[in-house]
């Protein structure tokens, strides 16, 4: 199977992040989103992905996008280290633990938004710093309070699960951006127990070939 990604993409991050700790092999096909006015936006690419965001996964001659998408269909094909527990209510709460991140943090801070708050809108950077920070507060501020109730060593009790892979991105992310996270024990916690794993130093942006 081939991944169309981006070292420094969320989305990207959380389907490598399934694939290493599923030790499922993988090539690797960069799309870099930044270059030329982004690789994403040319026909080649858009012909696999119309959406022009990565990543994309080709398996089997099947054309898959949306990370969790693709994600749980690696889960339910490779039940091997599974990322989401067995009983319908625990799915349901690792689901919605991830969906607070990917889909309600994770597209407000994504490339095309900021290039359109910078480009389009006129802010300065100073504007879209505060943005981010804006939205990365306000999201873990609610993430934390989950966790004190669900997280063991990771979001949800002892395993990792697709909550932690929607974690791990959105915390790089806000460590680039240096939104302190002083007031996220917790999740700040989660975080750094997942860094002993293998599989996430495999999956970190900066371990990719096509990381500057
Ligand atoms: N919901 C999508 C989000 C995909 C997405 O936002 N990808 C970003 C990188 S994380 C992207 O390709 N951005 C390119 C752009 O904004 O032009 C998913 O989970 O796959």
């Amino acid at each position: 199977m081939t991944l169309y990604g981006y070292w420094r993409s969320s989305a990207s991050f959380r389907v490598r992040l399934a694939l290493y700790l599923k030790q499922l092999p993988f090539d690797y096909q960069p799309v870099h989103l930044v270059k030329e006015g982004g690789e994403q936006h040319q026909s080649a690419y858009r012909q696999l992905n119309p959406s022009s965001l990565v990543p994309t996964l080709v398996i089997d001659d099947k054309v898959m996008h949306q990370s969790l998408a693709i994600i749980e269909y690696l889960d339910e094909r490779y039940p091997q280290s599974p990322l989401l527990p067995a009983a319908p209510d625990e799915r349901a709460s690792v689901r919605a633990l991830a969906y607070d991140l990917a889909c309600e943090l994770q597209p407000v801070t994504n490339l095309r938004v900021l290039q359109y708050l910078s480009g389009t809108l006129n802010c300065t950077d100073q504007q879209r710093n505060n943005w981010i920070h804006h939205w990365v507060n306000k999201s873990f501020t609610a993430f934390e309070q989950r966790l004190t109730e669900t997280a063991g060593d990771y979001c949800y009790g002892d395993s990792v699960t697709l909550a932690d892979i929607c974690l791990l991105p959105q915390v790089y992310n806000a460590q680039r951006f240096k939104v302190p996270l002083d007031n996220y024990p917790t999740l700040t916690a989660v975080h750094e127990r997942l860094q002993h794993l293998n599989p996430v130093q495999q999956a970190r942006p900066e371990n990719q070939p096509d990381a500057q």
